[in-house]
């Protein structure tokens, strides 16, 4: 059987540096040489294309034309190649990966995000592994089929659903969890599979890349003593269509007059506000719980159950993409599109 076919795009962060032998400071190195760097590349079984996404960035750059640009370049690879592995910067990986998970439609085959916290040229990088190993999973198929049929992140030997995970830490190579999801596998002297947790692409559909996001969309973090003159500016904001809402536990937040008022001519003026957990290690918005949350529903913020911010930003901005009206986009913000939730 011919040599799996894996692309590997590279779009900057700190994965793709290595010292300057002169100056001393962290530069961007050629990523046509990164044979020099990986020798250990050849011991791949996959035939393996480099390609770069120009501008190089921080992933702090990132944004919904770089995710269009992305997905496109996957559309444009998808029949010729079998899997795909993204080299992107860890600090908004997750957002990249989620608005992946939602842009491309009837994704089949892997496409893997990794990177590292050190890059690939200082000598104890755990890009390394992470760009081996990524790669080695995207080309991992059995019976013909991937094992890996959806948008992951692989980080420090495990891989997460993508739109289930987030950065928990700025230092530690393990930098990534994926509080309410299963790890997809684990990586040690050989690599296990959640078979039962893997996404399984029904029938034979083609990939669709929407090539369309909205980003009037805010995130609100509500905190004890937030003014009602704060609120009112960001539901204020010219454009704004959307807003993620960040409450206290299970879907909480003030409950004073003036603060439910506010929510309430929000809802009313067609603004979708998207109820969101501040506990960042698990846990759902349950908003009957507690009066503290009864009241918010009362007002029409809807549940985001157990999805991250992450995924919830980018899942509006999607939706609001794709000329839906607020009623459509508000039951679609309550169902699992892309394995993104799960309901009690
Ligand atoms: N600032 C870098 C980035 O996200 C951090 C990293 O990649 N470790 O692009």
């Amino acid at each position: 059987m011919d040599k799996r076919k894996i692309l590997v795009i590279y779009t900057g962060g700190t994965i793709g540096m290595m010292m300057d032998p002169e100056s001393k400071a962290l530069v961007p190195f050629e990523f046509k040489n990164i044979h020099q760097q990986l020798p250990m590349l050849h011991l791949i079984d996959a035939e393996i294309t480099f390609q770069d996404m120009l501008p190089l960035i921080d992933s702090s750059d990132t944004n919904p034309d770089f995710w269009i640009r992305l997905a496109k370049m996957i559309k444009d690879g998808y029949d010729q190649y079998d899997g795909f592995v993204i080299l992107h910067g860890t600090d908004t990986m997750a957002y990249t990966a989620s608005a992946l998970s939602f842009l491309l439609e009837n994704l089949a085959k892997p496409v893997i995000l990794t990177g590292a916290q050190l890059p690939l040229g200082v000598i104890r990088t755990d890009g390394r592994r992470n760009i081996l190993n990524a790669i080695a999973i995207a080309a991992d198929y059995n019976d013909n089929a991937p094992m890996v049929q959806e948008v992951c992140i692989y980080f420090q030997n495990n891989l997460y659903r993508g739109n289930r995970s987030y950065k928990d830490d700025a230092s530690k190579f393990n930098a990534f969890g994926s509080p309410n999801y299963p790890k997809l596998a684990e990586v040690n002297t050989y690599v296990e599979y959640h078979k039962s947790c893997l996404h399984r692409a029904l029938g034979n559909k083609s990939l669709i890349a929407h090539d369309s996001m909205d980003d009037n969309v805010a995130v609100l973090k509500i905190f004890p003593g937030i003014r009602c003159s704060l609120l009112e500016s960001v539901f204020d904001a010219p454009g704004l269509r959307a807003v993620v809402m960040e409450t206290f536990g299970v879907g909480n937040a003030p409950t004073s007059e003036e603060f439910t008022q506010i929510l309430r001519k929000a809802v009313e003026k067609g603004i979708i506000i998207v109820n969101i957990t501040q506990c960042k290690n698990g846990g759902s918005v349950e908003m009957g719980r507690y009066l503290t949350g009864k009241h918010l529903a009362d007002v029409g913020v809807i549940s985001g159950y157990d999805m991250t911010t992450e995924a919830a930003v980018t899942k509006l901005m999607y939706l609001l993409g794709q000329n839906l009206t607020v009623p459509e986009i508000k039951t679609l913000m309550g169902q699992s599109l892309r394995g993104e939730l799960t309901k009690e």
